[in-house]
Parts: structure tokens; C-alpha cells; sequence
């Protein structure tokens, strides 16, 4: 078995990507899966397109998107993508889309196929604070989990996959005013792990997700 792990580079300004930094802290082998990473540009254009290639390259058995949601204060498994885009600032392309679809003629939106309720509990259960959210918001990483989605449904029916956001480290949040919430990168790690112990365990009794 093989987890893909994605990551995105840094945006708006920030000079890290949680996202990104807490793959790092990974260890190679989750449960006997092997773990791969792949760093993702914040990019509407690129970082569905460079994600379809690496699956179609790895052939893992699971996807696991992550991706920065600045301000919140847990790690939060999104339980649905939808087929629109709208930005607030724009992408490091420099592209600003409003009032779009992911995928002209797509369907208007695409569950999880990660566990989620049954990651957020058991993050909890271990000290680290995660709860499930219902919108991954309509900027880069809801426009990669609905492409992702997309491409599970069209491309890669065997893989099973899904989208994390988690809050700034503690690093980024340190020299900021008012502070925001934040993350140790460690703690962050420790909760992506077991999102991939999770969901293959799931995988291995054949249940459904949530
Ligand atoms: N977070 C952004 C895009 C890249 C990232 O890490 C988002 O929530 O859309």
C-alpha cells in the first residue's frame, strides 16, 4: 500500500506552508503503507494538474491533500469539495478567478472518501484539537480536493482520497498581531498520521468512510 501525501508551498505573503513543513516531520512507513510526498504550488492551474500526474505516476492507494486554513484553531478534515471557485487574493500565478466552476459541466460537488469524523475523533482522543469542516472554502485547496474528487471518480476508482486543512505552526502565528490560533508542526504531523493510520484501517475492514 502507498499513502500520497500533498502539501502546498507558501502564499499570501507567508514564507512557510504548514501544509508542506509538517509532511517533513512524516515518518516513511504509516502502518505498513509507504508514505510519498508531494509539494504542490499554490497554483489554480498547476497543482490539479502536477496532483492527476503523480497519482497517475505513484499509483498510490490513497491521497491525502493538505493545505494552510490560516485563522482556524484545529486540524479540520473537509467533508465535501464544490464545483465553484472565487478568490480573495490572487493565486501565485496571479490569477484571481470569481464566480467559476472547478470543472465546466461537472457535478455541483463531490463527498470525501477519507474517514473524517472517525480522523477528527481520534485526533481528539490522542490531545490534538480537530473537528470536521463542511466547507474547505472556495480558494486553491477546495478547487484541489474537488479536482482530486474528480479525477477518483473519472480517472482512479480504486483510490480513495480526501483534503486536510490545518492551522498555522506556531512559528507563523509567533510574530503576528494580534496572534492567531496556531499549531506545533509536531502535533500537526502526529495528526496527518492518523488520517492515513485511519483510513487504512477502514480500507482493511471494507467499511465506509463516514
Ligand atoms: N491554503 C489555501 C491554498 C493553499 C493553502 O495551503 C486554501 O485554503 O485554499
Amino acid at each position: 500500500m502507498k499513502i500520497l501525501y500533498t502539501g502546498f508551498a507558501p502564499f499570501g505573503g507567508e514564507s512557510v506552508n504548514p501544509s508542506f513543513e509538517s509532511l517533513r516531520l512524516l515518518p516513511d512507513s504509516i502502518a505498513g503503507a509507504d508514505v510519498l510526498r508531494l509539494e504542490l504550488p499554490t497554483s489554480f492551474d498547476s497543482a490539479g494538474k502536477l496532483l492527476v500526474e503523480g497519482i497517475a505516476r505513484e499509483r498510490p492507494d490513497i491521497v491525502i491533500c493538505v493545505g494552510q486554513a490560516g485563522g482556524r484553531a484545529a486540524v479540520t478534515p473537509e467533508f465535501v469539495a464544490i464545483n465553484y471557485r472565487s478568490a480573495r487574493i490572487p493565486d501565485n500565478d496571479g490569477f484571481q478567478p470569481t464566480d467559476e466552476p472547478v470543472c465546466g459541466g461537472g457535478p455541483v460537488g463531490y463527498f470525501t472518501k477519507l474517514p473524517v469524523r472517525r480522523i477528527a475523533e481520534r485526533c481528539r482522543e490522542n490531545g490534538i484539537p480537530a473537528s470536521v469542516s463542511y466547507t474547505a472554502g472556495t480558494y486553491v485547496c477546495n478547487n484541489l480536493m474537488y479536482t482530486l474528487l474528480h479525477a477518483i471518480e473519472t480517472q482512479f476508482p480504486a483510490v480513495t482520497g480526501g483534503f486536510i486543512h490545518v492551522p498555522y505552526s506556531a512559528e507563523q502565528a509567533a510574530p503576528k498581531t494580534p496572534q492567531p490560533p496556531s499549531m506545533d508542526l509536531g502535533m500537526i504531523a502526529a495528526a496527518l498520521r492518523i488520517a492515513g493510520e485511519e483510513t487504512l484501517s477502514v480500507m482493511r475492514e471494507n467499511a465506509h468512510p463516514f
